[in-house]
């Protein structure tokens, strides 16, 4: 037995955040624990986290880069690979431009500040992240209607908490731990669920609306409505500080509960008594999910639930929805450089004028980067670096996906495995773990935080991705540090610390302050939260927000109702795995082995299906097969399927990507996706099932 050494860091299995405590021994971690002195996590971690040895250590893990050669892959060195990559990137350029470059991520994994200044100073506009569809939707709409992110002060100690389609407890998404809430919940907190399943947090909450999926938007209108005409909202706050409330009322006034109940299926009384809670108790919060955000009212619900904290005083108030200070660090649009991108190049950006909200916020859709490459419309894609994702699972309409990215000419997959996206690469880059990093992890400022995730041990020839944009970067002539801790002590320096004294100290704090907008402002055109939105206005939109029907739905496609009667909810997460990863961690897919879609006992008695029987999920894009568990706490016309199933043990190349993948059932189409954000309706459409006979 060799000498055990402990280092302390910071866990990113998930979004990440939890403080760790890693032991090494020759130069190997042999076991990661919960730090208790977290501010964040007291010592605890979830099965994602413990599994990092697994997947560290992974047999199928690749250590070193490749490229492949006649369809087969072979090792190569660095220079190599970072060579080859400067080198027909440059080629692309001298042809077609920067822009022909797309450079992709899939969900924040702290490194969005090296990848975008690697795009911004290659001069290509085309980032391609899961922004569209995910949080950074909710920062952009809400940044146009209040200037900045409310997030739920459980800290605070509210007295009611609205889960409007989040399960913190399963997913501690974002700038959160499930933990929080559940402190303020112990703390007596009533407990207000919208979600169309019957899980253990809907068994507890004091009211439980179990809505149809995708008509949230609708639901936020009932509420408002309720709150309106009881008079319940705080007069002064909107005398004070809101943007069009005579207009926003009268818009309201067009979803009076009897029309909300009907598209939502939420009995009018179950509304009431919600808005009620809602807007009587203080303070109360809303923890919105991401079911409110991938569908085609993404931007009007944001802003909708942003209009219900707002009127009812809880925004930026001790124990409701607060702008949490983050610590002085340098941001990560400065690091960025977003300003340096040429706005002739910024004028190229795909979906631009179009989707202006993504534009605003610096990304693009995943169809406007499809059609690019398989229409050369507008003009072409040729070339794309993908570094943590893997679209080919994870997003609308896989196959076409697939497609378009086996379409590219050259292609760059940075991972931890082979995956079906990986697979389609010219070169492989092998990333580190969160083990094998040093970095100022900063998905929590807005949380307030920011904290030292420390390099415990190194493994392989893997590099941190920071690393990867820097030498790549430097290769391609852009200007970066000689070594990723001189990009940290950049991160820091308004901090006044460099990373040798960050590392020691371990996070840093924002110092809160609450009612900010008494003294400042809503930082918005108007200073005022914008119910009535002016930079819509401006871009020629409604700026006021509406509700429109599900793309495909049964009211909105009764021609396809015949063939696909269910309502297909694509994307329950579960505790063990994030989207696509894990499914090689025998720790893991020992909890949970196949792909799981949750019927109705009824729909199953329909079907002559039974627990446990495999069954085809069909929609008008395909059919792919997963294994029914009967729920009695979902409707019996909706049916709910997990994402990201593909089967590491499968050897040829597409590693079964097309057998179990939901995503091959969701639809993409423009007409689909949020109007100014691009986001998919990735979450709802229509499905038939049957039982698989073989
Ligand atoms: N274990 C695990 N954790 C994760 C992830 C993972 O894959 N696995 N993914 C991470 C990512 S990137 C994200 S964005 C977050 C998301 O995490 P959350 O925001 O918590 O979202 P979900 O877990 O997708 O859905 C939350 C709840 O919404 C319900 N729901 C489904 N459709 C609708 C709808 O139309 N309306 C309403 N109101 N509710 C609906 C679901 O039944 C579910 O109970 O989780 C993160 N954490
Ligand atoms: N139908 C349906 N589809 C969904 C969803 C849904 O609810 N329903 N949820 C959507 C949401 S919210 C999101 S955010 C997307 C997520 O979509 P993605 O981000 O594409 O999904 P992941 O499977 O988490 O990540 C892909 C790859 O990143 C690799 N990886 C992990 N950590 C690192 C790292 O530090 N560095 C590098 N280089 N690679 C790493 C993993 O090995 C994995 O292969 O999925 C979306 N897909
Ligand atoms: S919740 Fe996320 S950060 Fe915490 S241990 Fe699990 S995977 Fe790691
Ligand atoms: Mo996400």
């Amino acid at each position: 037995m060799g000498e055990v050494r402990k280092v302390r860091t910071v866990c990113r299995s998930c979004h990440g955040g939890c403080g760790v405590i890693a032991y090494v021994e020759d130069g190997r971690v042999v076991k990661v624990e919960g730090d208790p002195e977290s501010p964040i996590s007291h010592g605890s971690m979830c099965s994602k986290g413990l599994a990092i040895l697994q997947l560290a250590y992974h047999p199928q893990r690749v250590l070193h880069p490749m490229k492949k050669v006649d369809g087969r892959w072979e090792r190569i060195s660095w220079d190599e690979a970072l060579d080859t990559i400067a080198d027909r990137f440059r080629k692309v350029i001298d042809k077609y431009g920067p822009e022909a470059i797309v450079i992709g991520q899939g969900t924040g994994r702290d490194y969005e500040s090296h990848l975008y200044r690697f795009a911004n100073l290659l001069g290509t506009p085309n980032v391609l992240t899961a922004g569209h569809m995910c949080y950074v939707s909710r920062v952009g709409a809400s940044l146009i209607t209040c200037g900045n992110l409310p997030v739920c002060d459980y800290e605070g100690g509210p007295k009611a908490i609205v889960l409007w389609g989040c399960n913190p407890l399963w997913t501690n998404p974002d700038e959160y731990k499930g933990e929080n809430f559940w402190r303020a919940y112990k703390r007596g907190a009533k407990l207000v669920v919208i979600d169309p399943r019957r899980g253990f947090l809907a068994e507890r909450a004091d009211l439980w609306l179990q809505l149809r999926p995708g008509t949230d938007a609708a639901l936020a209108f009932g509420f408002l409505h309720v709150i309106i005409e009881e008079g319940l909202y705080d007069k002064e706050f909107v005398e004070r500080y809101v943007h069009g409330w005579e207009a926003f009322c009268e818009r309201v006034r067009e979803y009076p509960l009897k029309r909300v109940s009907e598209i939502t299926w939420v009995r009018e009384d179950l509304i009431r008594r919600a808005a009620e809670l809602y807007a009587t108790t203080k303070p109360a919060c809303i923890h919105w999910g991401v079911p409110t955000e991938q569908a085609i009212n993404c931007t009007d619900c944001t802003r909708l639930l942003i209009a219900l904290m707002a009127i009812t005083g809880n925004l930026d108030a001790p124990g409701g929805n607060v702008f949490f200070v983050p610590p002085p660090t340098r941001t990560v649009s400065e690091f960025a450089r977003h300003r340096d991108l040429p706005p002739e190049q910024r004028a190229k950006r795909l979906g631009g004028e179009r989707y202006r909200l993504a534009a605003r916020v610096a990304l693009i859709t995943p169809k406007v980067a499809w059609e690019a490459i398989l229409t050369g419309k507008p003009y072409p894609l040729k070339a794309g670096l993908l570094c943590g994702t893997n679209p080919v699972v994870t997003r609308a309409n896989a196959r076409e996906a697939y497609e378009a990215l086996k379409a590219l000419e050259f292609l760059v997959v940075i991972d931890f495995f082979l995956t079906p996206t990986a697979e389609l690469a010219d070169v492989f880059l092998p990333a580190a773990t969160w083990l094998e990093q040093d970095h100022v992890a900063d998905n929590w400022k807005r949380h307030g935080y920011v904290l030292a995730r420390q390099k415990v041990v190194q493994i392989g020839e893997c590099w941190q991705d920071h690393k990867i944009f820097m030498e790549l970067g430097k290769r391609m002539g852009q200007q970066w540090w000689d070594t990723v801790e001189e990009a940290l002590d950049y991160l820091l320096e308004p901090s006044g610390l460099t990373w040798e004294e960050f590392k020691k100290v371990g996070y840093l704090k924002g110092e809160m302050s609450y009612y900010k907008y008494r003294t400042k402002g809503f930082s918005t055109p108007t200073g005022k939260v914008e119910l009535y939105c002016t930079t819509l206005e401006k871009w020629g939109r409604d700026p006021l927000p509406k509700y429109v029907e599900v793309p495909e739905s049964p009211l909105s496609r009764p021609d396809l109702i015949g063939r696909y009667p269910y309502i297909l909810n694509a994307g329950l997460r579960n505790p063990v795995y994030f989207h696509s990863e894990g499914r090689q961690l025998s720790w893991l897919r020992e909890i949970r082995p196949d792909p799981i879609v949750e019927i109705h006992p009824e729909t199953a008695r329909r079907h002559g299906i039974q627990e446990g029987d495999w069954v085809w999920i069909e929609s008008p894009r395909g059919r792919v097969k997963q294994r029914v568990r009967l729920n009695d706490g979902i409707d019996p016309r909706v049916v709910v399927a997990e994402h990201g199933w593909w089967y590491p043990e499968i050897e040829d190349p597409g590693h079964g990507w097309d057998i179990s993948n939901i995503n091959i059932l969701i639809d993409n189409a423009h007409e689909t996706m949020d109007p100014v954000m691009g986001a998919t309706n990735l979450r709802v459409g229509l499905c038939n099932i049957s039982r698989c006979e073989d």
